[in-house]
């Protein structure tokens, strides 16, 4: 197992549509166990394996890795098959665009379809937390980003606000 570095806006290849996965095999199962290392390694409750730029439709979660007690779970190929008409806002961050929140609506409830880390079919309904990260994880497998959300105005300003910090951690 593996941290491995996380990429961040305004890198390209966080743009990339990710490919289905065809065999959850032991070759996949290591690459779930690097992303669960690396998002508990940078605190985040979530992480799509484009962010450790492998472009596959494969996601690990743990919403409630706070509590001490580590739970991670893989969604492998998801779709969602059910989004409700009503939406919920919750303030939103992403590993790869880090130090910025902004509110951004979504369905409240889904349901969605995936693999588990076994290659099991499984079925989930979601709301809260749970379905605003589902669908955020699932917007990095089609190359959008929570701030392609937002206004035009305040997205500009989160990257300016991006390219600053890296500028000066460059310069140090
Ligand atoms: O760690 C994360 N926290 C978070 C908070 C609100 C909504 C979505 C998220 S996902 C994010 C980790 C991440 O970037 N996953 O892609
Ligand atoms: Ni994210």
């Amino acid at each position: 197992m593996a941290v491995r570095p996380i990429l961040t806006a305004p890198d390209p290849r966080l743009k990339a549509v990710s490919t289905e996965v065809e065999t959850v095999d032991e070759a996949l199962r290591a690459l779930i166990d690097d992303m669960a290392e690396s998002m508990y390694a940078a605190d985040g409750i979530g992480l799509a394996a484009i962010q450790i730029g492998v472009p596959k439709r494969v996601i690990v979660m743990d919403l409630d890795q706070k509590s001490g007690k580590k739970n991670p779970r893989a969604f492998v190929n998801p779709r969602i098959v059910w989004a409700s008409e009503e939406t919920a806002t919750f303030e939103e961050g992403c590993l790869s665009v880090p130090e910025i929140w902004e509110d951004v609506a979504r369905p409240a409830h889904i349901r969605a379809e995936y693999l588990d880390r076994e290659g099991v079919q499984q079925s989930l309904e979601a709301d809260g937390l749970l379905a605003t990260c589902l669908q955020h994880e699932m917007d990095h497998l089609e190359g959008v980003l929570f701030i392609d959300h937002i206004s035009k105005l305040k997205r500009s300003m989160a990257l300016r606000k991006l390219a600053k910090a890296k500028r000066l951690k460059e310069t140090g």
